[in-house]
């Protein structure tokens, strides 16, 4: 067997009789409780759900594994002559528990690599569909049609043992990983490009490659990748993307369908959508005051003049952080290292200073500061890729990782079907005039 499949089978098997022990004393020990103003809005606050991968704290932000992203950014090994995280660290940090040597990580690599061939087919699939049509449809085609290869729905209708389902996952998913950029990357030549695609080239590093693919070259936009496939992959496990994955694979849909699931939430606007909506409406905000970097005076009229019309200013807000979003700050710190005069990068900045003082003025917004789509949008742009729609297929290439490491343990500790109980207002106006009981679903 793979090495890294080995240990992630011994460290699953170490944390499933842990978890036995613990609801065995503990199983009827109650956490927090709920209200109805969290039933009708969005279960937020509501714990319900077990993500190994990462957890996330409103003020500090994410934590992969225990380590901020600062400490990865210091701790998982680099590409040589590269100072940003490889992501297949982050990989085998989410999948393992533990801090990867730069030799796990070249494991990776080289699996990845040997894993990546994408059949004609699902190139043949994604071209039936109009060149218009958008990114994100064109990659859960994509991976729908990935799906005729998925190693856990050939063995589950060969009868699988339960026991074995986590190995089945475990192949699918790393198939997916390995082959997931060069399917975004086809989308982008054939959209962007003429369909002038580029060959892999399989001495690069899984995100180096991928930039590759896209026909950028620039050693500093392959950091930009291993650092956004870094900072994108994980938000703990009740996020839309990371949620609806799990969800789905509940029901022992295969990765494939698991997966695709996940992306059609992350291609909500609320949601990883998010990330083009933000350069579409710093695009528009220019072409409208005919400026390159408009004052701060201007931001402020224009995010006025957007919530005006009953829109949300795009970048802002969380449904669970409550500060500075860090994976904001990382990308800032790029900005700042590698284009510090880029007068778009320089207005993203400019919209920080502002917009936070006005959501806050509002008196509802939660968190009036800057979640991670406020800035990835000008990073790119300034190296040359300007075609915003792609954004979010970006952000589904590296949620892979998250969402399918955790996949992973969903199936390998054995997790039970996703069912929670759900109320009719009816019933709701019924219990609060003492008629009936209804919360023992
Ligand atoms: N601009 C204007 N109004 C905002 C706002 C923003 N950026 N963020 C929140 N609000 C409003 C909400 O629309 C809501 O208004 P109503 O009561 O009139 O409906 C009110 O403030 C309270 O909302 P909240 O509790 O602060 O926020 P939610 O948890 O409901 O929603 C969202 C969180 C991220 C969806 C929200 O902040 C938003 O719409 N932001 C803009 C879109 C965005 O950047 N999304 C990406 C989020 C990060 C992510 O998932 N990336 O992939």
């Amino acid at each position: 067997m793979e090495e890294i499949k080995d240990r992630f089978k011994v460290k699953a098997e170490e944390l499933g009789a842990e978890i036995k022990e613990i609801l065995k004393t503990h199983g009827k020990k109650k956490i927090g409780e709920v209200t109805l103003s969290q039933i009708y809005q969005g279960m937020r606050g509501i714990t319900g759900l077990v993500t190994e991968t990462s957890l996330l704290d409103a003020n500090e932000g994410i934590r992969f594994r225990g380590y901020s992203i600062p400490e990865l950014q210091k701790d998982l090994p680099k590409a040589k002559g590269g100072s940003e995280p490889l992501p297949e660290g982050l990989f085998y940090l989410m999948l393992v528990g533990d801090m990867p040597t730069e030799a796990d990580v070249n494991m990776l690599t080289a699996n990845w690599q040997r894993r990546s061939h994408v059949p004609n087919y699902v190139f043949d699939t994604i071209e039936a569909l109009p060149v218009s049509a958008h990114p994100m449809t064109q990659f859960v085609v994509g991976i729908m049609a990935l799906q005729t290869g998925s190693q856990f729905a050939k063995k589950y209708a060969e009868g699988m043992n339960k026991k074995d389902y986590w190995s089945a996952t475990f192949d699918d998913t790393m198939d997916l990983i390995a082959r997931l950029p060069r399917i975004a990357a086809y989308i982008y030549r054939r959209k962007y490009k003429n369909g002038d695609h580029i060959q892999p080239n399989g001495l690069l590093d899984w995100a180096g490659n991928f930039a590759h693919m896209m026909g950028y070259n620039d050693e500093s936009f392959k950091e930009l990748m291993r650092l956004y496939m870094t900072i994108h992959a994980d938000h703990e496990g009740g996020n839309v993307s990371a949620h609806t994955t799990h969800l789905v694979g509940s029901a022992l849909s295969d990765p494939f369908l698991s997966l695709a699931a996940g992306m059609n939430g992350l291609a909500g606007p609320l949601h990883g959508l998010a990330n083009q909506e933000v350069i579409k409406w710093i695009f528009e905000m220019r072409k409208e005051l005919d400026v390159e970097l408009p004052t701060k005076k201007q931001v402020e009229t224009y995010v006025k003049k957007t919530l005006g019309e009953g829109k949300v200013v795009p970048g802002y807000g969380h449904a669970v952080l409550r500060k500075t979003d860090p994976r904001f700050s990382a990308q800032m710190e790029f900005g700042k290292k590698h284009m510090p005069n880029d007068p778009l990068v320089k207005t993203v900045w400019r919209i920080y200073e502002t917009v936070p003082d006005i959501l806050s003025s509002l008196g509802k917004v939660k968190n009036p500061w800057p979640n991670v789509d406020a800035h990835s949008g000008a990073l790119l742009v300034h190296y040359g890729m300007v075609e915003y729609e792609f954004y979010t297929v970006l952000f589904g290439v590296s949620r892979a990782l998250g969402v399918l490491a955790s996949l992973c343990w969903d199936r390998a500790l054995g997790f039970a079907l996703e069912r929670p109980k759900s109320v009719t207002t009816e019933l709701v106006k019924s219990w609060l005039d003492g008629k009936e009981e209804i919360w023992e679903g």
